[in-house]
């Protein structure tokens, strides 16, 4: 690493801290369940319920992984403008599409071991992407603006930092499961814990996105 890169990193992490710190922020956190099971890979995200306060991430560069017919991780969520690379690490061939939807399909092709290909992601929406090698394997890129958003861990947890103060509806995204929304709001230097149990049904996409005025 150079002295400048290095020296721009170091001033990174310094004030790093001091944004997280921020009074004027707080956070949202909370474990999702299906039947009383933890339910990994669900997208939760904040609609702010004043529209004038809407955030927009800046575009990401994200990976998604084919490996042991698998795509790792199964859901990832990104902002409009986005690459999502896909890296072929298995010994077989294999393919990434999504299908015709809304005019939205594409196909990356076929292709080998330590091969990979890229796509942006331009418009919101949750893209079910499909291998035709491989019928089997399904992963999910749901592409939203907003700024505050995650996906749940193994044990069904989540976290939405940096949250600024106001009210919100609360949105989650599954393949499995009907959304669920709930209205939320972050306080100061508060950390709000929610205890969100999804039900079976159809995910709403958040292509038709979200009237903030929505709310359960
Ligand atoms: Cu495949």
């Amino acid at each position: 690493m150079s002295r400048r890169r290095m020296f721009a990193c170091l001033v990174l992490f310094s004030i790093a801290p001091i944004a997280a710190g921020s009074a004027q922020t707080g956070s949202i956190g909370g474990t999702i369940t299906a039947a009383g099971t933890a339910v990994a890979d669900v997208v939760v995200y904040l609609v702010p319920a004043a529209t004038s306060g809407r955030g927009a991430a800046a575009p990401v560069a994200a990976e998604m992984d084919q490996r042991a017919l698998h795509f790792i991780p199964h859901a990832i969520v990104v902002s409009p403008g986005s690459t999502v690379s896909f890296t072929n690490s298995d010994r077989v061939m294999h393919n990434v599409f999504h299908p015709p939807k809304g005019g939205s399909a594409f196909d990356l092709g076929l292709f080998g071991p330590g091969e990979r290909r890229s796509f942006v992601f331009d418009h919101e929406g949750a893209f079910v992407i499909f291998c035709h090698v491989h019928p089997e394997m399904v992963g999910y890129v749901v592409v939203l603006a907003t700024p505050w958003r995650a996906v749940t861990d193994d044990r069904g947890r989540f976290t939405l930092e940096n949250v600024p103060t106001g009210s919100y509806v609360l949105h989650t995204w599954s393949g499995k499961f009907a959304e669920h929304l709930q209205q939320v709001s972050a306080g100061s230097d508060q950390s709000a814990h929610l205890e969100i149990s999804l039900a079976r049904g159809v995910p709403v996409d958040p292509r038709a996105l979200p009237d903030p005025r929505r709310a359960p």
